[in-house]
């Protein structure tokens, strides 16, 4: 079996999970302000696979149509379930992919699932990525704008790494800029990374856009971004990519 047939099994039988990583507030270093859900694959002989192991493909097959409305499926639906048990209200962030959007009908998607599932919209953001591009960008604008007016938020993900951040910035009705876990990496060592991460701040200060900060490991690159006035922030110092259920005692412990 090849991993395209081997992927629609998995959307046949249901073989995927949601995880979900923590966003937390930067000033006090614990308070949960979000997550974000991370797609796995549950595979029958070769355990839980990252989505490394196969986005790829799914984006090439168009595979990712149909494993995208599930994720939304399955996080609008979490959503509703951690309102139901009193969690406090906590947004999620869902990835898209430019295949979705090319797909058409993504705004119609959110808007049965917001109404199916009577969550705020605000509790659900879409993460995109700038490799949102170019053959159809006045499209994906345009169902950006109109899922925008429906109240979810949007997030400018990888920020920094793709090749049209400032036209991106222009036109987007954006929320939130994450900047790229490779920036957060290199900041210690090498100035030229930490100015950039400086302007980025400024910009998104200037914009009135939240600042997110991927891929924190260390309690120094945590005081720097603290110091450029980054809000919130994800990582392994905080938490890793969790199940649902650890997710939920990790809001109700960081709360
Ligand atoms: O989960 P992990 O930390 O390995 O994520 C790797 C990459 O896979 C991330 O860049 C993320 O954007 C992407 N990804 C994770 N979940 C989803 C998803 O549900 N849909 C899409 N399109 N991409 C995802
Ligand atoms: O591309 P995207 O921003 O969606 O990436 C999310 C990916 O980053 C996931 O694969 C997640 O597991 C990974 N990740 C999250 N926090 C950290 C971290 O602190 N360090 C590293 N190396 N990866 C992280
Ligand atoms: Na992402
Ligand atoms: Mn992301």
């Amino acid at each position: 079996l090849d991993l395209e047939d081997e992927l629609r099994a998995a959307i046949r039988d249901d073989q995927f999970v949601l995880h979900y990583q923590p966003k937390v507030s930067l000033g006090d270093r614990q308070t949960v302000v979000g997550g974000e859900a991370l797609l796995r694959w549950g595979h029958p002989s070769r355990g839980l696979l990252a989505p490394g192991a196969f986005v790829q493909t799914a984006e090439e097959t168009g595979l990712i149509v149909p494993i995208g409305e599930w994720v939304l499926r399955q996080a609008t639906g979490q959503i509703r379930r951690w309102l139901d048990a009193g969690l406090p209200p906590t947004q999620i962030a869902v990835n898209v992919s430019e295949r979705q959007f090319r797909w058409g009908h993504l705004p119609a998607l959110i808007d049965v699932l917001l109404t199916e599932t009577g969550i705020p919209p605000h509790l659900l953001q879409l993460e995109i990525t700038e490799t949102i591009l170019p053959d159809d960008l006045e499209g994906a604008l345009k169902q950006m704008r109109w899922i925008a007016d429906r109240g979810v938020a949007l997030s400018l993900d990888d920020f920094g790494t793709g090749y049209s951040s400032m036209s991106y910035l222009r036109e987007l009705p954006l929320d939130c800029l994450k900047v790229d876990r490779k920036f957060v990496m290199d900041m210690e060592t090498d100035p030229r990374t930490r100015h950039i991460v400086e302007a980025t701040v400024a910009m998104a200060q200037a914009m009135d856009l939240k600042v997110v900060a991927e891929g924190i490991e260390t309690t120094t690159q945590l005081e720097l971004l603290r110091r450029m006035g980054v809000e919130e922030g994800q990582g392994y110092l905080f938490s890793k990519p969790i199940p649902s259920e650890e997710f939920a005692s990790f809001v109700r412990a960081h709360s």
